[in-house]
């Protein structure tokens, strides 16, 4: 099974990336042929920094690194290093209809929000997003419940390619099941966790933990200093009452239930048991914040190490990329066959 999944390199992560994707991505290291992509091109479509970009790409992977993902095990590379991910993604344009992606929640919430420019890329960033994943005939891609609408179109734009484009020789619109070499492009599969899916803001708790939505005391960093993530859990809002379990009407100790379990690797239902004797909602602070720091301490400390040295970080992210670049570079030179795009595959393409 091959596994897939990009994150922005801008922003600085915050607890739902780590237990929404980044744990699923270390977890996928043994679970098949895992590949992770920085998705630099991505960042660009928002108002944005050069000089920074460059920065906060090695500040990812550094943390990726932190977090446990081993080259030896995975592809870790950056999307502006492989040119198939933007060739793909304008030839999967001319299955894409515009309506769709004019709905979509991200460019609606992105476009209002926006204070400059709206580009065009904003509006084709999930097209960007289909190329990263097809690029590579993913049939897994982990990510939290926010990418399920993005997921949905990918998914969409891979079935409408391989109709509209079978391969020569084939019959026309011939629908079979993907990934069983007959059509070009496989289906993927989200992967979102089960607990976990959507970390809400502390101060929030019925918005999404985000990097650009949120508020800065309600976000837990992944790099916050131990007194930092203590002092955000222990000032979260919660609900009226006393008791310490999951409901609608308490979104705040839902959310830190499902922290908690998380970090302690327990299920909710095990967590509600063991705070059943809790004094109040300061025992369940207490104890997330405990979990949390003890959690993410390790990555702090070993991301300092290994953020300062860029060259080593610069090797890891180029050798990824060499080793992407053979596995997308084949799924486009299909895909321009089937398109009728240049030469035949059979025929030698001109110097
Ligand atoms: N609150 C969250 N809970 C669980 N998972 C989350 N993800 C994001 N927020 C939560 C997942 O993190 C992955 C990487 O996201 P990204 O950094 O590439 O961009 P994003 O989805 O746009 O994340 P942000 O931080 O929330 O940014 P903004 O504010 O721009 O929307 C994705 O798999 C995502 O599902």
């Amino acid at each position: 099974m091959r596994i897939f999944s990009g994150i922005q390199p801008t922003g600085t992560k915050h607890l739902g990336n780590y237990i929404g994707a980044i744990r699923q991505y270390v977890h996928g290291q043994d679970r098949g042929e895992a590949l992770y992509c920085i998705v630099d091109l991505h960042a660009t479509t928002v108002a944005y920094e050069p000089a920074e970009l460059r920065r906060s790409v090695y500040d990812l992977t550094a943390l990726l690194l932190a977090a446990g993902l081993d080259p030896s095990r995975c592809i870790l590379f950056r999307q502006g290093d492989v040119h198939e991910h933007t060739e793909l993604c304008w030839l999967l344009c001319s299955v894409t209809e515009l309506g769709r992606l004019q709905r979509m929640h991200q460019f609606r919430d992105k476009s209002v929000t926006q204070r400059e420019l709206v580009s065009a890329g904003l509006l084709l960033y999930p097209v960007l997003q289909a190329a990263d994943v097809l690029a590579y005939r993913a049939h897994e891609v982990p990510v939290g419940e926010d990418q399920r609408e993005h997921l949905e179109l990918m998914r969409d734009v891979a079935r409408r390619f391989n109709t509209r484009f079978p391969r020569p020789g084939t019959p026309h619109g011939g629908g079979q099941a993907s990934g069983d070499g007959e059509e070009v492009l496989v289906v993927p599969e989200h992967r979102i966790p089960e607990i976990g899916a959507r970390i809400m803001d502390l101060q929030d708790p019925t918005r999404k933990m985000s990097t650009t939505g949120g508020s800065e005391a309600g976000t837990v960093y992944v790099l916050d200093e131990p007194s930092a993530i203590v002092k955000k859990i222990k000032g979260a809002v919660t609900d009226s009452g006393k008791e310490i379990v999951r409901a609608p009407e308490k979104p705040g100790v839902s959310n830190l239930i499902e922290i908690l379990a998380v970090a302690r690797g327990h299920t909710p239902e095990q967590v509600e048991a063991e705070m059943r004797d809790a004094r109040g909602y300061g025992d369940l602070k207490a104890a997330v914040a405990d979990a949390v720091v003890e959690m993410l301490a390790p990555i702090r400390a070993r991301y300092v190490e290994l953020r300062a040295d860029e060259d080593a970080l610069e090797t890891v992210l180029a050798d990824g990329a060499a080793r992407a670049r053979a596995i997308a570079s084949d799924t486009l030179a299909d895909v321009r066959d089937c398109m009728g795009v240049g030469p035949p595959r059979t025929v030698r393409a001109p110097r």
